[in-house]
């Protein structure tokens, strides 16, 4: 049986999921305005994966018989200074969102659920190699300064990115 306390945070995290899609998906205009559609591409596959997270959670309630209950994604931001900057914002944010997880998790192993326990260490997991893959980036972003060429090869790399959630199994 899940608690009522572990359904609303599981709530909330679908709400902070839903958010991180929205986050992204700006970030994604933004890169597109800037014409480094590279960026863009890895924003766009980054935000299908948010996505993909917070349908997770929103099975796992039904799965265990719970109300899933939608609340109002709050806006996000829409100008991000550049490229460096937006990284660096899209790191904040993962380290947010994992900082979040652990807390569910804690409330789980607290509520002795070992169901939720076992099914949100899926996404403890999946929080080290967010924040890694996002920590690469703003690392190779830091390195180039302000080297037009570098940016260009950065953007050619992120333009191979592609979401698919078969890669999540
Ligand atoms: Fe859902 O991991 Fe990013 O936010």
């Amino acid at each position: 049986m899940i608690s009522s306390k572990m359904i609303s945070a599981i709530n909330e995290q679908i709400n902070k999921e839903l958010y991180s899609a929205y986050l992204y998906l700006s970030m994604q205009a933004w890169f597109a305005d800037q014409n480094l559609d590279g960026m863009a591409n890895w924003m766009n596959a980054q935000s299908k994966e948010e996505d993909f997270h917070a349908m997770k959670l929103f099975d796992y309630l039904i799965e265990r018989g719970a109300r899933v209950k939608l609340k109002a994604i709050a806006d996000p931001t829409l100008d991000f200074e550049n490229p460096l900057k937006a990284f660096q914002m899209a790191l904040e944010h993962e380290r947010y969102i994992s900082k979040s997880i652990n807390e569910l998790m804690d409330l789980a192993i607290k509520e002795k659920d070992h169901a939720t326990k076992s099914f949100l260490q899926w996404f403890i997991d999946e929080q080290v190699e967010e924040e890694a893959s996002v920590d690469r980036i703003v690392n190779m972003l830091k390195m180039i300064g302000d080297h037009g060429h570098g940016l260009m090869m950065i953007d050619r790399e992120l333009a191979q990115r592609s979401y698919s959630p078969e890669d999540e199994e």
